[in-house]
């Protein structure tokens, strides 16, 4: 049997699509090697027409570490590692934001996995940008002053309490996740643990402040830094089509979900993987 992944990148510094597999299925060992490999190389990879349910994609997300349960996001029916992003008039969009998925822990996810199941006429186009790109054309003197640099990740950051007052249920379930997830400290330049390479790792979404800097200072660095982390030439855009289905490198990219359709109605579903301590 031929196993070899056809694969086709879609541009020089991140993304690529995969033709020739079949996520509802079990992965072979040799498959999976070269999906692996193609998400170290590429960061995030795209495949179209894969009917895959709520318990497959669990099983898929699995084979690549333990699973992350969110704190306040729905989940699939019976499955509570699936979180299911149902947008519509009533539940506005909320990741029209440059972000990198739950930096807010200790261990952010390794890897996430995004499937399309209801799409809108037009529109809600997803984004990633690829933070290894970001952190090599960084200058010599930034890259130097970086180094060593640690920045403050906060859930409260993106997960604002207005938008949890719908019901005293919710408002509950925030205000225990808010105690539950104090902010926490990453480097600002991590080393990809697989591959070795450096990423800028800091982002819009939940990185607050550098902590060695001054309010002020930092407040500027990051702005150059989010300003550059995002310019187009480090991105690629993906148009969804019903069933396909994205897999990242959550520990070197971030992305950018695209509310133009709203308020119509998108429904996705994640599986994220938890991922190491970065350094
Ligand atoms: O809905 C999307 O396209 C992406 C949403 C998002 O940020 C995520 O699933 O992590
Ligand atoms: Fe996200």
């Amino acid at each position: 049997m031929n196993e070899k992944l056809n694969i086709t990148a879609l541009g020089p510094y991140i993304g690529a699509q995969v033709s020739n597999l079949d996520l509802t299925r079990p992965l072979s060992d040799t498959q999976f090697e070269q999906l692996y490999h193609a998400l170290l190389r590429h960061q995030v990879l795209f495949l179209r027409d894969q009917l895959i349910t709520p318990h497959q994609q669990r099983a898929l997300a699995a084979r690549f570490g333990d699973l992350h349960i969110h704190p306040v996001y729905p989940h699939a029916e019976g499955v509570e590692e699936i979180i299911v992003l149902d947008t519509h008039q009533d539940n506005p969009p909320d990741n029209d934001n440059w972000h990198t998925d739950v930096t807010f822990i200790n261990t952010p996810p390794a890897v996430a996995i995004l499937a399309s199941k209801l799409l809108p006429e037009s529109g809600g186009d997803t984004l990633w940008a690829s933070g290894i790109a970001a952190f090599e054309t960084l200058s010599a003197p930034i890259k130097t002053l970086l180094e060593g640099l640690h920045a403050e990740h906060d859930f409260k950051k993106s997960f604002q309490e207005y938008k949890y007052r719908r019901t005293a249920e919710e408002h509950q379930r925030w205000q225990e996740a808010v105690a539950k997830h104090p902010p926490v400290q990453h480097p600002v330049i991590r080393t990809h643990p697989v591959s070795g390479r450096k990423a800028l790792f800091v982002n819009e979404g939940f990185t607050t402040r550098i902590v060695e800097l001054s309010e002020k200072e930092s407040d500027a660095v990051l702005a150059l830094l989010y300003a550059h982390a995002t310019k187009p030439e480090f991105q690629v855009r993906w148009r969804w089509q019903p069933n396909d289905v994205a897999i990242w490198d959550n520990r070197v990219t971030q992305h950018y979900a695209n509310a133009d359709y709203y308020p119509a109605r998108r429904v996705m579903h994640r599986a994220t993987v938890l991922g190491d301590r970065p350094f």
